[in-house]
């Protein structure tokens, strides 16, 4: 049953009169999918309701930061409250080292960071920082991985830059990437031979230590063990951009599951319980060279606002307080869903591979394991986004793009599986004819 998207419809048109696309950012236009976006106009836990009153049971969660679920109500009265205090100052306030003494706890390796508004600057500011501690120009980063839009990191990027199939972004010149080595993500001879050749050249390699810009692709055992011999091995930064695994997979994220101290890790999204926020930090000699203590710039109007605190303060702090039923609770239903999917999947002949790691996981249309962004692009993204749409008019909102991870939030539980699945029955069974296992 196709779903009425008349409103939605309208305010598209308007909206694309002077927003390109109609989108603040390219992955929501459902390019790769196709159809009319739905506008959003309220979400409460686990659901969003479209302009046209239809509801949805919501698996992208704002790509991330709605850990808690939706319009979380100590969430909403610590933003409101501090919105009541006034939205911006300028200057420091009690709440910033409130919020950092938390990231800290998570985060053991983070002995210092810096606040900024978004991924993409805590990505750019750890590479320049990288850059200045050691003084060299190249880093490596991984095909398929996504670190926000900066120039230099746009290179066979992931997210919303695979989603539309192109190779980087136009705008960006090759002076500004001159330096980026982009390898192939699980593959540790690609790095040692990147390493023997450009040796002390390189200032840090950049990585996301479980995958989510090509969808989600976890680490194979060993790999980033590897990656932090390597740097040590070669006086080379390891920066863990946990923007998406911050956070989620663990209160710690991934390097809390996998047990490696990285030198700088870049937060975002959670961190900010939805509303602006980002932050890079590690070890503290490093972020010493950060002015107005050393000689390397950053800044940024709106870094530490006080909503984005609050928001982050009540998140973070339901986070640690809960760390010991949060995360087992996040597993349980994440494995209900995925694999209950999968073996939907199964039972009607359907080619797909299902990685997950924790509360973030994606559907792969394909046969073979999914370990690279190479294999990843080999999936049938047809029938992904015929499978989108078919759950999509059952009121189950997926990413809507292959290269996407989905994630499950505190705000799913029993009943929202049961949904989820009846409504793949469903979706499968559109899907069954033409997707037969070879
Ligand atoms: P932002 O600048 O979008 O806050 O963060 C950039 C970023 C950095 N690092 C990682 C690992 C990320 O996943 C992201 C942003 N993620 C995408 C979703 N895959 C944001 C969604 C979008 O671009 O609309």
């Amino acid at each position: 049953m196709t779903r009425i998207l008349e409103r939605s419809r309208v305010l598209h048109r308007r909206a694309e009169q002077l927003l390109p696309g109609g989108v603040d950012s390219p992955v929501r236009a459902f390019q790769s999918v196709g159809g009319e976006p739905p506008l959003v106009v309220r979400a409460e836990g686990a659901y969003l309701w479209d302009a046209d009153g239809n509801k949805y049971l919501d698996y992208f969660g704002s790509w991330g930061p709605m850990i808690l679920g939706h319009a979380a109500p100590h969430v909403v009265r610590a933003v409101q409250e501090a919105a009541a205090r006034g939205t911006s100052f300028g200057a420091s306030t009690p709440a910033e080292a409130e919020l950092a003494e938390m990231v800290h706890t998570a985060f053991p390796s983070v002995e210092m960071l810096r606040f900024v508004s978004s991924g993409t600057e805590a990505a750019m500011s750890a590479i320049r920082l990288a850059r200045a501690f050691t003084g060299r120009k190249f880093f490596v980063k991984f095909e398929g991985c996504y670190h926000g839009h900066s120039d230099a990191l746009l290179v066979k990027a992931g997210s919303g830059v695979a989603t539309l199939g192109i190779p980087g972004s136009a705008g960006v010149p090759e002076e500004a990437i001159q330096h980026t080595l982009a390898l192939p993500y699980n593959d540790v001879s690609a790095v040692e031979a990147a390493f023997s050749r450009y040796q002390d050249k390189i200032a840090c390699v950049i990585v996301e230590p479980v995958v989510g810009n090509a969808g989600c692709i976890p680490p194979q055992p060993g790999y980033l063990q590897a990656l932090r011999e390597i740097t040590e091995r070669s006086g080379a930064l390891l920066v863990f951009d946990e923007v998406m695994t911050g956070f989620r997979l663990a209160l710690g994220g991934a390097q809390e599951v996998y047990g490696i101290r990285p030198d700088m890790t870049c937060l975002g999204k959670i961190l900010g319980g939805g509303l602006t926020c980002g932050a890079f930090g590690g070890r503290a000699e490093i972020m010493r060279m950060l002015a107005p203590l050393g000689p390397v710039y950053q800044a940024g109007t709106l870094s530490g606002n006080p909503l984005a605190m609050a928001a982050g303060i009540a998140t973070v702090g339901h986070l640690i307080e809960h760390r010991d039923t949060v995360y087992p609770q996040l597993e349980k239903t994440s494995a209900a869903i995925a694999e209950g999917v999968a073996q939907i999947a199964r039972k009607h002949g359907v080619a797909l591979t299902t990685n997950r790691a924790g509360s973030m996981f994606t559907w792969f249309f394909s046969g073979e394991p999914i370990t690279s962004y190479a294999s990843a692009t080999r999936c049938d993204t047809k029938a992904f986004a015929a499978f989108h749409r078919a759950m999509l008019d059952q009121g189950v909102w997926l990413p809507p793009s292959q290269f996407e991870a989905a994630f499950v939030g505190l705000a799913h539980g029993e009943m929202e599986v049961r949904a989820t699945l009846e409504a793949a029955q469903c979706a499968m069974e559109t899907l069954a004819p033409a997707r037969k296992v070879d």
